[in-house]
């Protein structure tokens, strides 16, 4: 990818003040790796795009789908270990939240933890972090919200604050699943490294499972998670002024039993072309985009990985059906 492309002509599909504001903008980090993902043999666009205003809406409708059992049968099995969550740290423990979208689960760790020192959401997305302080602030007044803008993916540093204090870690959702093993291996070093010698993680993994159990919480009769996935090109038009006709797209989601992972498609119904700030991709009739992996695990394989990545296992939580797990790791 050149580093040209916002001066290309704009497409005839965009207003003026649109084609105006894309050539003056630098290129967004999702036109970039939109023309990279589309630009590959295997076309791909990757799964951080998703999560766009529309984007974050429809994932919320997907957690509440009759298919969708992850956020609510982790939800289950937080309530049932409610008892035991304060036991995992000392009472003055900080609490660090990878990630900070999913209030009602922290509301539930704040609640039986109410002598925490601090609580720290860290995400990479300022007005996510803006929201999350304002809806803990209305129902913790006492408690000091310290939220830290940036990528835990890469070393962070923690406020001076909280040097020395005991850490507990929350990385629920299941989130670890969009990324390779080792992609997920090299995260959870690096929460390792962010935490400290002291610290335990809280993280939710969903498992492995019924086939068709899987592919239906990723293709749910209302399609739902059809919308989703085909949001992405609805945001590449508003926002890059691209021409994808997304009627000519359908959402597929497959299982892949060797990585143990659905994986989700956009797949052209038809031959056809689209055109992205001046660049033309080819479809082919049937050719896919890759758009997410969400790998699934059995609980001996998690605990591997968490040990590669300096873990120790210390618990491991599940609901009846065992369709989730949530691993407690010692540092
Ligand atoms: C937010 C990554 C946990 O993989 O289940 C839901 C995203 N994609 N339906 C998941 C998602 C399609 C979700 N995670």
């Amino acid at each position: 990818v050149d580093g040209n492309l916002a001066e290309i002509e704009p497409s005839t599909a965009e207003s003026a003040t649109d084609a105006l504001r894309h050539a003056r903008e630098p290129l967004s980090e999702f036109a970039h790796a939109l023309i990279a993902g589309l630009s590959a043999r295997n076309k791909s666009v990757p799964c951080r795009f998703f999560y766009d205003a529309a984007g974050s809406a429809l994932f919320e409708r997907i957690t509440e789908l009759p298919e969708y059992y992850p956020t609510r049968t982790e939800m289950r099995i937080l309530q049932s270990r409610a008892g035991e969550i304060p036991s995992l740290a000392p009472s003055d423990a900080v609490l660090i939240e990878f990630g900070s979208g999913s209030s009602t689960k922290t509301e539930l760790l704040l609640e039986v933890m109410r002598d925490l020192y601090a609580y720290v959401p860290v995400d990479i997305s300022e007005a996510a972090l803006v929201d999350a302080e304002a809806r803990i602030k209305t129902r913790f007044a006492d408690l000091r919200v310290l939220p830290v803008a940036g990528d835990f993916s890469r070393p962070l540093r923690l406020p001076d604050e909280v040097a020395g204090k005991p850490k507990l870690g929350f990385f629920p959702g299941s989130t670890i699943g969009n990324l390779t093993d080792t992609e997920a291996a090299e995260l959870l070093a690096n929460m390792r490294r962010i935490l400290g010698a002291d610290s335990t993680l809280i993280i939710g993994a969903d498992l492995k499972k019924d086939v068709r159990r899987l592919i239906a919480a990723y293709d749910d009769a209302a399609g739902v998670t059809a919308k989703f996935n085909l949001n992405l090109l609805h945001r590449a038009n508003r926002e890059l002024g691209a021409d994808f006709n997304v009627d000519a797209f359908r959402h597929l989601a497959t299982y892949d039993v060797r990585h143990g992972r659905i994986d989700m498609h956009l797949v052209s119904r038809d031959e056809q072309t689209v055109q992205v700030l001046g660049h033309r991709f080819r479809f082919a009739a049937g050719e896919r985009i890759h758009t997410e992996h969400s790998h699934k695990y059995d609980i001996d394989g998690f605990q591997a990985l968490a040990e590669r990545a300096g873990w120790r296992p210390q618990a491991v939580w599940t609901d009846p059906e065992r369709l989730f797990s949530v691993h407690v790791l010692r540092a």
